[in-house]
């Protein structure tokens, strides 16, 4: 029995939620029930909420696979250009709502659900976050798949299905805790296995050389079983594939050679090769030279390349003249991305192919590797640069570091030619550091390797131009690029804030979604009270719904009418979460010191994971508890000021505390943060920003006007300036009061009571060897913080900024930035045409495969 509607479900029944009809709400509880029978082989009687997810997720599946099938064969009738996203990591949260919303089957499938007698939410609740990613570089790679599916791009993403995902953080006595992320443990049913495809990869083994090419020998073989994830574009019957490659050992594997008769070893020894997909690496921003990483970035490539290269030997341009495959089309066909230089080894490993396998000479095999690759460049962080050693690679992959030299030695014959005698820019430039360990710049692999270059935001890709990669800028300028990072408005609006989409639409109509520019309408309702209070009331509802989640799930009681003040990324010194804590400590010290004096109250949220190893960041996590502790039961702050840690932040958490932030914390040091995509999350969910001119808070700032964020401290060129002039922590400490009582605090033990001491490595790197110079910035943080909480007591003029920040917003689509990707790099033309739904009769002649064989 259908209920009769509301007229605020009336009302979404012509929504970007897509549109309830009766039947397809028969016909989706049809399924529900077919699937808990059939599949997960269950009644009601006892069937759990996790059997009901499955029987949901199962039933909005069965709404891809047409679209799917149908999406992958016109590819192969049509032969567009290929887009290939290679990246070692795909941070892809939840899929069931996504796959609702840009299907069009949320309001259907929330009336099934609904009647059903189900709570839609709660369902939604018991599916596991694909945690493939550490941070903002995994989570790019799955905006960039959804604006990719949605413009009708024939573009595939490419990484390892890591067993276990980022760790789980618990927090136990203020201390970081990581656990095991068993992400599979209920099956996953958003994935595809296809072991048909699998292929072989090769480790280790020598190099023979002979008239007729280099030959490599000897190797140790591990199959890559490709698992097929969907992905759909927002409402245009496009669906993508990302394939997702797991290590498998061969059935001879160790039984062949030298472990014969021990059959049981052999079996056991299988984990050796199968541990290549076992777990994702969880540090951020860092460079670990770890022998199994190595194994992993090989073993996507040598993968992806095959399947890469069997695709295009099965599309017209694949030609044989007799017996060889023709490639000279090949990258007008294909274009690889590298996300980072994590699958840098594709060039060398494509070189391999054509060189040694396809028998190309190498000029030519070089001039259309070129041509396929672009490269993207996250970070300027040093220790984030991948240099592996020479003596790894030449273990592991002893033909590639061949091939490396040998483009090393052309390279350099290259440069040397331009500019005679100058020996320190060849040092410079060379592929292979000299001098300690012997070392491969990853890097200067891909710049060479590759016909573009992009950074991901203006300042950033003007810091890779003329700093880091200054002399490759100024021998190739063109190659130098910008892209802008994005983030999708589907997760990070409809999905995440069905609220503030709803009233956006109302205002501008619905096409704002897939054309995020539209935004700028909003300007229009700036002084619009009705719009203004309802806008509020939005983020109001936020906030209570976030706060009861706290309540329910850590037992933590907040006040939603405080301001929510969040700063929720990784934990990184650059990123200068101690600023934001040195901050707290001022505000309790104020607090304290005059008890009487007007407070804007605060909920101070600081979430983030450290890598496992990172010392530093750990004691950051135990201070910002510490602290916590003090400031929330001190019966003096009262209600004034709290300050929560949120444990195990992830893209799931994400979704729930961005859209009830009030004020968004983006605050690393300027030069250090390449980008930065929460920042662009938090200003389309109605968040005000406090920030530095970092990274993409820059474009933020030139988009809704300066006057529109809280910029504060140092400019890069002032950090610059700084650096030459040598910077001294001591100087702001023996300055400034406020600071100096709040480090005296945490030096003298007022935070760790039972252990004085415990943070000593804290304050000693912030007084001699803090790169990201926190004190430096401290007073105009503090001030900049100020003027803040001054806004926030008028609730229209805040929510007056909120809207033009929001109507500034439009830039910061992902759809935009891969728009340019596709215009500069890729030179394929997004496609607005729509694959017909699987329910429209084909002709038959349509219906083969490649082959021409009946599909
Ligand atoms: C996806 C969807 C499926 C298709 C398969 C193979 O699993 O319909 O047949 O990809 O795609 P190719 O690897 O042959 O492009």
């Amino acid at each position: 029995m259908s209920r009769p509607l509301s007229d605020q479900e009336r009302r979404k029944q012509i929504s970007i939620r897509g549109i309830v009809g009766a039947e397809s709400v028969a016909e989706l509880k049809r399924g529900f029930n077919r699937h808990l029978h059939f599949t997960l082989v269950k009644d009601r009687n006892v069937a759990t909420p996790r059997d009901y997810y499955f029987a949901l997720a199962h039933t909005v599946r069965d709404h891809l696979v047409g679209r799917w099938i149908r999406t992958q064969q016109y590819y192969y009738e049509k032969d567009p250009k290929r887009i290939y996203y290679l990246s070692l990591e795909f941070y892809m949260g939840r899929t069931l709502q996504n796959t609702m919303i840009n299907l069009g089957l949320q309001n259907a499938c929330d009336e099934a659900v609904y009647q059903l007698g189900l709570d839609m939410e709660e369902l939604e609740e018991i599916e596991e976050d694909a945690g493939l990613g550490n941070g903002g570089l995994g989570r790019l790679a799955a905006c960039f798949l959804d604006s990719m599916a949605t413009l009708g791009l024939a573009a595939y993403g490419y990484g390892i299905r890591y067993e276990y995902g980022i760790f789980n953080q618990k927090i136990r006595d203020g201390w970081q805790v990581e656990e095991a992320d068993d992400w599979l443990r209920h099956g996953n049913p958003w994935e595809k296995a296809r072991p048909e495809y699998m292929l072989p990869v090769h480790f280790y083994g020598r190099v023979e050389h002979s008239p007729a090419g280099a030959k490599w020998v000897d190797t140790q073989v591990v199959l890559a079983l490709p698992y097929d994830t969907p992905v759909p574009g927002y409402m245009n019957n496009t669906v993508n594939t990302m394939r997702l490659w797991s290590a498998r050992a061969p059935n001879d594997f160790n039984l062949r050679d030298f472990n014969v008769g021990d059959y049981i070893q052999a079996v056991l020894d299988r984990n050796l090769a199968e541990n290549i997909s076992r777990v994702l690496y969880p540090n951020d921003n860092f460079f670990e030279g770890k022998e199994l990483r190595l194994k992993q970035e090989y073993f996507v490539v040598a993968a992806t390349l095959q399947d890469i290269i069997r695709r295009f030997k099965a599309s017209k341009f694949g030609s044989t003249d007799t017996v060889r495959t023709v490639f000279d089309s090949f990258p007008d066909q294909v274009a690889i991305q590298l996300n980072d230089t994590h699958p840098a080894m594709a060039i060398p490993e494509l070189m391999r192919i054509f060189v040694d396998i396809e028998k190309l000479p190498w000029d030519k095999a070089w001039d259309l590797t070129k041509r396929t690759f672009a490269y993207t460049n996250h970070t300027v962080l040093p220790e984030a640069l991948e240099r592996w050693p020479v003596d790894l690679v030449e273990k592991l992959l002893p033909r590639h570091l061949q091939i490396i030299y040998e483009i090393n030695q052309r390279h350099l014959d290259h440069i040397a030619s331009l500019f005679p005698n100058d020996v320190d820019r060849l040092r410079r430039m060379s592929l292979i550091e000299e001098g300690g360990t012997k070392r491969i710049n990853m890097a200067h692999l891909c710049i060479v390797g590759s016909h573009a270059v992009n950074g991901v935001a203006k300042i950033h890709s003007e810091i890779v131009k003329t700093q880091v990669f200054e002399d490759f800028a100024e021998l190739e300028p063109e190659k130098f690029q910008n892209k802008t990072n994005g983030i999708t408005p589907r997760r990070w609006l409809l999905l995440c804030n069905p609220g503030l989409a709803e009233l956006i639409a109302e205002k501008i109509g619905e096409d704002y979604v897939r054309d995020l520019s539209q935004l700028t309408k909003l300007h229009e309702f700036v002084d619009d009270d009705l719009f203004i209070r309802e806008v509020a009331k939005v983020k109001q509802e936020n906030k209570v719904k976030f706060a009861l989640y706290l309540e329910k799930e850590y037992k933590v009681k907040i006040n939603p009418s405080s301001m929510f003040d969040v700063h929720v990324k990784r934990i990184h010194e650059y990123k200068r979460q101690l600023m934001n804590c040195l901050h707290i400590i001022t505000m309790y010290n104020r607090i304290r010191r005059d008890p009487t004096k007007l407070f804007v109250p605060r909920t101070v949220i600081i979430g983030g994971k450290a890598a496992p190893g990172y010392h530093m960041a750990k004691m950051i996590i135990k201070l910002i508890n510490a602290v916590a502790q003090v400031v929330n039961n001190d019966p003096m702050v009262g209600s004034k000021l709290k300050v929560i840690f949120l444990e195990n932040y992830r893209v799931s958490l994400a979704e729930k505390v961005i859209p009830a932030t009030d004020l968004s914390e983006q605050i690393s040091t300027a030069g250090t943060e390449a980008s930065g995509t929460g920042n662009m999350k938090f200003m389309l969910n109605g968040a005000l920003t406090i920030g530095t001119m970092d990274g993409a808070n820059v474009e933020m700032a030139e988009e809704a006007g300066e006057e529109n964020l809280f910029i504060f401290g140092m400019r890069v060129e002032d950090v610059t300036e700084l650096d030459r002039k040598g910077y001294d922590a001591q100087l702001y400490y023996d300055r400034l009061p406020e600071l100096k009582q709040a480090v005296d605090q945490i030096k003298s033990g007022f935070f760790s009571p039972k252990e004085p001491n415990l943070f000593n490595d804290v304050v000693n790197m912030l007084f001699h060897h803090d790169r990201f110079k926190v004190f430096a910035d401290y007073e105009a943080y503090v001030k900049c913080q100020e003027k803040v909480s001054e806004l926030y007591l008028n609730s229209k003029a805040w929510t007056k900024m909120v809207i033009r920040n929001i109507a500034a917003a439009g830039k910061f689509s992902s759809d935009r930035t891969i728009k340019e990707y596709a215009r500069d790099i890729w030179h394929v033309e997004p496609s607005d045409l729509k694959i017909p739904p699987p329910n429209e009769p084909r002709d038959a002649a349509q219906d083969k495969t490649p082959n021409g064989t009946a599909a």
